[in-house]
């Protein structure tokens, strides 16, 4: 008998069934939209923040994380300390994921659009980074010191002057953020680092903190601009009320993997990559897509003893066993497809024959893993894309982290007398339509010789 208890990997069986894409989206194996139960706590950790400032922030400190201290800024020093603790091989491996991620960030940088609409009329479609960005790396059941790599390059490829980063204080580690994520920051050039988490540390970045009654009239922490970063469902929550005031990234919540496999794909590594991601949180979602029966059933049986030996072995069960994970059985490959983008997962392998084909089909994804040497950890690591990704079906319309995410496109409008001549009495004819004659007159009398 089993001395381990079991992963209960559950079933959806959509073969044979014509779905609407509506019911199509509710078969998918999604827990219930955690409900806006948070709102209110929220707005009022973001009020407090607003209008208490520092104390509030120390308050929080002390209540949510445990820690006591005067300011969030950390010191130069404690910085230091962290690059200098650094294990090497830690080191090395940040080096190359940041080298590998500017590559792909840099090649990113849009290029300005220019036009000639008519003789002498001329348009400019132009880039601009936001002037300061807040990055928010979170640090709870886990710390992601990759996720500053994530957040920072496509911000400094973007060219932004302007970089705050936001993580956690941690008890352990005297309050600070932990070291590796310091580290991590420094190597990336950024020492503007807070230790601040949840929705206080996403209220001060949005609305800025008023420095200690000195009369000098500085911030103590300057507002930005765009916030981006993943977070918890407070931190998530607190991202979308202060959205308006600044811009915000993609929804990205609890990480969720679909593999899209046939009977040609390696049941065991199809179970490996489903226990890395659940490994993240006991909500995870695994989900694995196939039209063979067979490997579904190696891929539960493989599951067992992957749950069982692995280290997170108790939120990995917890999040394979969730109504969030599970297989789904489809038809053929190109139900499986339709399947895939009706759930929209943050994460999507695809291991069947000839994947690279079967990956150009697939619209609906945070992002797209191709083939047997392409699993998610190498894009949570070091493959050179982003990790930061659209969760819970968002990425049908939300994109990952990347540069334009700290870019706005500035309309340039260059017309010459001529070409203004030229579209006047169309002006002039709108403006009456509109029943806003004031504008056609701001056209005309630049012509006055004219009239
Ligand atoms: N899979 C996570 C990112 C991550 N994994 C960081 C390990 N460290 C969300 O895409
Ligand atoms: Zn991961």
């Amino acid at each position: 008998a089993p001395t381990t208890p079991t992963v209960g990997f559950r079933t959806i069986d959509l073969r044979g069934r014509t779905l609407s894409p509506g019911e199509l989206k509710g078969a998918m194996p999604r827990a219930a939209a955690s409900a806006s139960s948070s709102e209110a706590a929220v707005q009022a950790i973001i009020d407090d923040v607003r209008s208490r400032g520092l104390d509030a922030l120390r308050d929080f400190a002390r209540r949510f994380d445990g820690v006591e201290r005067e300011h969030p800024r950390v010191p130069a020093g404690i910085i230091e300390a962290a690059v200098a603790g650094l294990d090497a091989p830690v080191r090395a491996a940040l080096e190359e994921a940041i080298r590998r991620a500017r590559v792909f960030a840099r090649a990113q940088v849009p290029d300005d659009v220019e036009v000639e609409v008519a003789p002498g009329a001329r348009l400019t479609h132009k880039w601009i980074a936001v002037d300061r960005v807040g990055l928010y790396v979170p640090g709870g059941l886990a710390v992601y010191p990759s996720s500053v790599v994530m957040n920072v390059v496509p911000a400094q490829a973007a060219g932004v002057g302007s970089i705050a980063l936001a993580s956690p204080p941690q008890k352990e580690f005297g309050g600070w953020p932990h070291p590796v994520i310091l580290a991590a920051a420094s190597m990336l050039g950024i020492t503007e680092v807070y230790a601040m988490g949840g929705a206080q540390a996403i209220a001060a970045l949005a609305y800025g903190i008023e420095g200690e009654g000195d009369g000098s009239g500085q911030h103590a922490i300057d507002p930005v601009n765009v916030i981006t970063g993943p977070g918890n469902v407070f931190v998530a929550t607190a991202k979308r009320l202060v959205r308006g005031r600044v811009g915000i990234d993609s929804e990205a919540g609890t990480t969720e993997i679909a593999v899209l496999a046939d009977a040609t794909a390696d049941a065991g590594l199809v179970a490996a990559d489903l226990v890395s991601q659940s490994e993240h949180d006991p909500q995870a979602a695994s989900v694995l897509v196939t039209d063979s029966e067979d490997l579904a059933a190696a891929v539960v049986e493989a599951l067992q003893g992957r749950a069982a030996s692995t280290r997170h072995a108790d939120r990995v069960r917890t999040a394979l066993s969730g109504p969030q994970s599970g297989v789904i059985l489809v038809d053929d490959l190109d139900h499986g497809i339709a399947v895939c983008d009706a759930y929209a997962a943050e994460h999507l392998e695809i291991q069947t024959a000839d994947a690279r084909a079967v990956a150009g089909r697939i619209r609906n994804a945070g992002a797209i893993f191709v083939g047997n040497y392409s699993p998610v950890s190498l894009g949570d690591y070091c493959a050179g894309s982003n990790h930061v990704l659209p969760t819970s079906g968002t990425a049908a319309f939300a994109s990952g982290l990347n540069v334009t995410t700290f870019l706005r496109a500035v309309q340039l409008v260059d017309y010459d007398r001529e070409a203004l001549r030229e579209v006047s009495s169309s002006i002039v004819a709108l403006s009456r339509a509109e029943n806003l004659p004031a504008h056609g007159e701001a056209v005309t009398a630049r012509f006055d010789d004219a009239l």
